[in-house]
């Protein structure tokens, strides 16, 4: 077997996507790449994959990597009720959710917390860059108090933060880490384990911990989300 190829015979360039569309520099890329290295790491078979995604720029991610693997993108919000019902239709499928901080933790927070409440068996990115990038900055409800829009705007609410909310309602795996973290943020891509019986939910956000947060969308993706 090649060096550069993996269990099932396949080389990394099987798990790439399209061409991304996102800003040049964009966290959500970075994340893209270390999942491409994962899935090729870990083995996958790309049609036992189900990409599944709502609506922002991290919910396009996902055309951007296993070109050939299946894929959804719902409603802005409603992942995680289009992922339960894909893995009740075929539970052979490796589920791998991607989402956004706007996508998860404002319209799609029930959505979330009903999918950790069933232990649907998915493994569920959240692309936490505290901003609804798609729609030009504006806060999301894991937007840091008293952080500032680029015309001066102040966030005068608590955030949310979900890998608690996660923690709280028993998820059994959840992890966070920064998108140019690219030695941690790749075994974590690997927790996508085709090979286990019992994988159970895992939710992974890729926020720094601690890190300060940029004002603007855009300078949160040069930075690295
Ligand atoms: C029902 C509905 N409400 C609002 C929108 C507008 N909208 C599109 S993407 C988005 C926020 C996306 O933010 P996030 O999930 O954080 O993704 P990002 O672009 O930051 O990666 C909003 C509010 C929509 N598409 N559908
Ligand atoms: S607008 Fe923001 S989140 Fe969207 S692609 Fe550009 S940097 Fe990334
Ligand atoms: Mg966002």
């Amino acid at each position: 077997m090649s060096a550069t190829v993996n269990r099932v015979g396949l080389p990394r360039d099987a798990y790439k996507g399209a061409a991304t569309t996102l800003c040049a520099g964009c966290g959500h890329n970075s994340i893209t790449n270390h999942m491409i290295k994962a899935l090729h790491e870990l083995g996958v078979e790309p049609h036992m994959l189900a990409k599944m995604s709502g609506i922002g720029c991290s919910s396009k991610t996902p055309a951007y990597f296993v070109e050939t693997a299946h894929g959804f993108n719902g409603v802005h919000g409603r992942m995680p009720a289009l992922t339960t019902g894909a893995h009740l239709a075929n539970r052979q499928l490796i589920m791998l959710g991607v989402s956004g901080d706007g996508d998860t933790a404002s319209i799609g927070l029930g959505q979330f917390m009903h999918m950790i409440r069933r232990n649907v068996d998915c493994t569920y990115i959240i692309e936490d860059n505290g901003t609804y990038g798609l729609t030009k900055g504006q806060f999301s409800a894991t937007a840091d108090l008293g952080s500032v829009q680029k015309k001066g705007a102040v966030n005068t609410f608590q955030p949310i933060d979900p890998c608690a909310v996660a923690l709280a309602l028993g998820c059994s795996f959840v992890a966070r880490s920064f998108s140019g973290d690219g030695k941690q943020v790749v075994p974590l891509g690997c927790t996508t384990d085709p090979t286990s019986c019992s994988r159970s939910s895992a939710k992974t956000t890729t926020r720094p911990t601690g890190a300060p947060r940029s004002r603007s969308s855009r300078r949160a993706g040069r930075r690295g989300i």
